[in-house]
């Protein structure tokens, strides 16, 4: 009998899923598979501490179903022996020593990571990561010969071809292909989210706390009070919890914020998503199926569905459309550091001070927070996109580098010149204002522009407008701000500009705001 060397698989820490392609080509009674914890991942951002707990818990769980499914795992402990620090160096160990032909791998989630296992001349053998359900070829074939893409027309395409909320006629659900309009209710006063679906920690996620408290102290984010699902079955929990309570109201109040309300009517299910416990195509179509039994309105399926196969697909295919040179992009030339309070949470500013310190509690801030409250004041004060991409990979659970890069580099700062979207999400303090109750609660006055007890985000809007003329003027989605700027009597003009430059000084004295 000949008996040939056994194959080695690689899963990483976002890749833990039972039918990855990499895992699909091997054969458990013959090959191995590698999973290892390693610093190079774990510190090339200071990944928040609960982050690192998540990876590490649901890679050690993955590891025993794996086992229990009659694989040979080989795992590799961040404090064990030899462990070399680095994913292309462990697969060099381990190769050696199992005298692996081949080395099976489902392609990478971040370019950076991929681009060092090519470098290390592994005998690596690539799977397209089938969990995606438009591939990097079928992206860039869309993409070919497209002045501009943009995300409605790649969104219905991808509609039409996975049938989600189509009729048979091949139009779309209630004869739209948006509801966005239905989409944006602030939260009527008393109303409250459900309460969040918890997991408590295990004996493996305890042990991984402790290990991460002992190695990731540095690291900014609370230790404490991890409560995210670490195996398939407490993430199928929380997903049935969102499809029970907070779907129905996912579309009226998308975009609503509230004091001391994190998750609203938001799955929190991207962290699960992203790391392989939930498929994409299951969640569709158990939305899908919602909808057509009655049991949730079409505006809420419909702008679930959207930000699945819409949004996520189409991120994913401008990064690895673009990569490298796409996280280099500075198309407005900003230089400004990232204000110290991001890592923090010191501001008097309300809305800025809740969603830094949810996010720094809870690895979490739903979309609008990230967009319009963080996101929003990091493009109006010029910050250097390359820092806040940093900050918005290292501080969130769910963030990786596919995923996060093109929403803030693209969809917040603008700074691909409008490749991904075709404005800026740019706001002053009166949109804050309507979506949320955090006004109400701050030491500003969102009723003012100059002053100084004025609300920071109304003065540096009009800076913004006011010093990117020559790049937005000729926008037509910007057409009647800029007509709004040239009816403001002189005086008041130069008023605004001097409170936008007293802030932007006090950033670049470190001075909190
Ligand atoms: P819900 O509001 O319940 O939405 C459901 C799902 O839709 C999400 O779980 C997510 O998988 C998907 N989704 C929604 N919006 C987007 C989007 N714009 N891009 C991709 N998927 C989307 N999402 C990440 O998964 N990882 C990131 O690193 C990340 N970084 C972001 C950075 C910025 C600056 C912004 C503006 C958005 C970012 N998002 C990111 C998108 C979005 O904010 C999160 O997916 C969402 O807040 C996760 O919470 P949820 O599961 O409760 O989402
Ligand atoms: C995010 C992360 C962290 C913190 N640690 C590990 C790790 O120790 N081992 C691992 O295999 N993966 C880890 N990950 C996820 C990887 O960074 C991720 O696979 C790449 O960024 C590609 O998406
Ligand atoms: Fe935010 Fe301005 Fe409202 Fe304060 S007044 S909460 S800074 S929008």
């Amino acid at each position: 009998m000949v008996t040939r060397a056994p194959r080695l698989g690689l899963v990483l820490g976002d890749q833990l899923s039972f039918d990855l392609a990499g895992l699909r080509a091997l054969d458990p009674a013959h090959d191995a598979i590698l999973m290892a914890e390693v610093a190079g991942e774990a510190r090339y951002v200071p990944h928040h501490p609960q982050k690192i707990i998540l990876i590490f818990s649901a890679m050690r769980h993955f590891a025993e179903a794996l086992r229990a499914r009659g694989w040979q795992v080989h795992y590799v402990a961040l404090d064990a022996a030899g462990n070399t620090g680095s994913i292309a160096c462990e697969l060099q160990r381990w190769q050696q020593a199992l005298g692996a032909s081949e080395i099976h791998f489902t392609e990478c989630g971040e370019w950076r990571l991929e681009q060092a296992l090519r470098d290390a001349h592994l005998p690596l053998v690539w799977h397209r990561d089938d969990r995606f359900l438009c591939s990097r070829a079928a992206f860039a074939r869309w993409a070919q010969g497209r002045p501009q893409l943009r995300m409605e027309q790649f969104y219905r395409g991808m509609r039409k071809r996975s049938g989600y909320l189509m009729q048979p006629d091949g139009s779309p659900a209630g004869g739209a292909w948006n509801f966005d309009s239905d989409n944006r209710k602030a939260l009527p006063r008393g109303l409250r989210g459900p309460f969040p679906a918890r997991f408590a920690p295990d004996a493996i996620t305890v042990a991984v706390t402790q290990l991460v408290r002992e190695h990731f102290s540095d690291h900014y984010g609370a230790v404490e009070g991890f409560d995210y699902p670490v195996t398939h079955a407490e993430a199928e929990q929380l997903w049935q919890h969102f499809l029970d309570f907070g779907l129905a109201a996912f579309g009226d109040y998308q975009d609503a914020m509230a004091e001391g309300e994190p998750y609203l009517f938001h799955a929190r299910i991207s962290a699960a998503l992203n790391i392989g416990l939930l498929d994409v195509r299951r969640l569709c179509l158990d939305v899908d199926t919602a909808w057509r039994e009655g049991r949730v309105p079409l505006n809420a399926a419909e702008g679930f569905i959207r930000q699945l196969i819409g949004w996520r697909e189409y991120v994913r295919g401008i990064y690895w459309l673009r990569m490298p040179e796409y996280a280099g992009l500075n198309h407005l030339g900003n230089q400004r550091a990232l204000p110290e309070f991001y890592w923090t949470g010191h501001t008097q500013m309300r809305c800025m001070a809740q969603a830094i310190g949810q996010t720094l509690q809870l690895g979490y801030a739903h979309h609008i927070q990230r967009l319009m409250i963080t996101g929003n004041f990091a493009l109006l004060a010029g910050i250097v996109p390359s820092a806040i991409c940093e900050w918005y990979l290292a501080v969130y659970m769910d963030a990786f580098d596919w995923v996060e890069l093109p929403n803030t580099l693209g969809m917040v700062m603008h700074a691909d010149g409008g490749y991904l979207g075709s404005k800026p999400y740019c706001a002053s303090g009166r949109y804050i204002q309507r979506m949320s109750d955090h006004c109400k609660a701050c030491s500003y006055r969102v009723d003012q522009v100059v002053e100084e007890t004025a609300c920071p985000f109304n003065a540096l809007y009009w800076h913004f407008i006011i010093r990117h003329r020559q790049q937005f003027a000729g926008n037509p989605r910007l057409a009647l701000v800029y007509r709004n700027l040239d009816g403001m009597p002189i005086e008041r003009r130069d008023a605004v500009w001097a409170r936008g430059q007293t802030l932007l000084a006090k950033l670049d004295a470190g001075e909190g705001v």
